[in-house]
């Protein structure tokens, strides 16, 4: 039987406007989306057809790959194999990698949560995690987030392993360890922190701010913090609100990343006014960006909502946060986003 061109035409979306390309012609790094290469998402051709067009995409994320459970599953016996998984499908694209992460309190494998550690011997732990890492990937990272999400609401540190044995000072000698791994590499690899709710004015920003100080005060050194930009339709803040928490980041001398947006409807799918909001909350953000000299480099958490981590049955109905619908079509907020990096007025928020 004859094929119509119907029947040959790919279902995935990827005609222009492009929005790494559009990024990258306004003095940005990139546009990027984070991937998951131990799920589906690999042998899914549609997906990876979108992944792939570095037109669309000139940066990733491993989701999960690189983090302490998967990356040391038992005491120095390190496994970098589905990390380097990840940094051969963005170099085969022809993306940068920002490498994530290096110490935080989830993903973390029993021997390291279960452990009966003293200050001296999870230091050790931490440093030749983050050594091994750093040094293993070299310079295929453009950048790690070396502590993530330490920080809470208030202010007061996260309670975890780290902080129960060794104190506050874990995270400024996490940077110590990182920065002299990355000196021993010879490559430029950035150094960030990474964290959500401090995109507005806010308690928590300012103690990012402060932890920022701390580690430059152990000389260690830090690159950037990473905003992370987990928003929904009832909450985001507005650009000049986004504008404000960046610019007390980049008071100290350090960049911002948007590290891993994504706004979730209230239910799905998204009624037709949750998709204008959706389509504000991210046109909001990324023209933060973009008006923000010190921003350099905007990332979704995944672009299609078949894989988000946001699935309406682990999260009180909310979902579809991303800009791909399951069936790879595009949300309007695909639209606001290459009009925010355009700086063009938003036509369907
Ligand atoms: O997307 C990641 C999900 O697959 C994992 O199950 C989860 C584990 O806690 O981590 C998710 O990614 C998180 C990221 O590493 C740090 N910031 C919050 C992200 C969403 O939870």
């Amino acid at each position: 039987m004859k094929e119509t061109s119907t029947r040959l035409r790919p279902r995935q979306d990827t005609s222009s406007p492009y929005l790494n390309t559009a990024a990258k012609a306004k003095g940005k790094l990139w546009f990027g989306s984070a991937t998951d290469t131990t799920t589906a998402e690999t042998s899914d051709v549609s997906y990876m057809t979108i992944f792939n067009n570095s037109n669309i995409f000139g940066q990733t994320t491993p989701a999960n790959t690189m983090k302490w459970e998967f990356t040391e599953p038992t005491q120095n016996n390190f496994t970098l194999s589905a990390g380097n998984e990840t940094i051969a499908l963005a170099k085969a694209s022809g993306k940068l990698v920002r490498c994530h992460n290096l110490v935080w309190s989830s993903e973390l494998p029993s021997w390291v949560t279960g452990g009966n550690w003293t200050n001296a011997t999870l230091l050790a732990a931490m440093e030749n995690h983050i050594t091994t890492l750093i040094q293993g990937y070299g310079s295929s990272c453009y950048s790690w987030d070396v502590v993530n999400e330490a920080l809470n609401s208030d202010g007061s540190f996260t309670s975890n392993v780290f902080l129960t044995n060794i104190g506050e000072a874990y995270v400024p000698l996490a940077y110590k360890y990182a920065t002299a791994a990355v000196t021993a590499t010879g490559a430029d690899i950035k150094l960030f922190y990474n964290d959500y709710s401090i995109e507005a004015l806010s308690t928590k920003n300012t103690a990012a701010v402060n932890l920022v100080k701390t580690i430059k005060s152990y000389g260690a050194n830090i690159d950037g913090v990473g905003f992370e930009s987990h928003f929904s339709t009832s909450y985001y803040p507005t650009t000049t609100q986004q504008e404000q928490a960046m610019a007390s980041v980049a008071a100290e001398g350090v960049n911002i990343h948007v590290t891993e947006l994504d706004v979730a409807c209230s239910s799905v799918p998204c009624s037709t006014a949750d998709l204008a909001t959706q389509a504000t909350a991210y046109y909001d953000t990324i023209s933060a960006c973009m008006g923000t000299t010190a921003c350099t480099g905007m990332t979704v958490w995944d672009f299609d909502d078949k894989y988000s981590w946001i699935q309406p049955s682990s999260n009180g109905g909310e979902g579809n946060p991303d800009l791909y619908y399951s069936n790879y079509t595009r949300h309007p907020a695909y639209t606001a986003v290459y009009e925010a990096i355009e700086g063009q007025s938003c036509s369907v928020c």
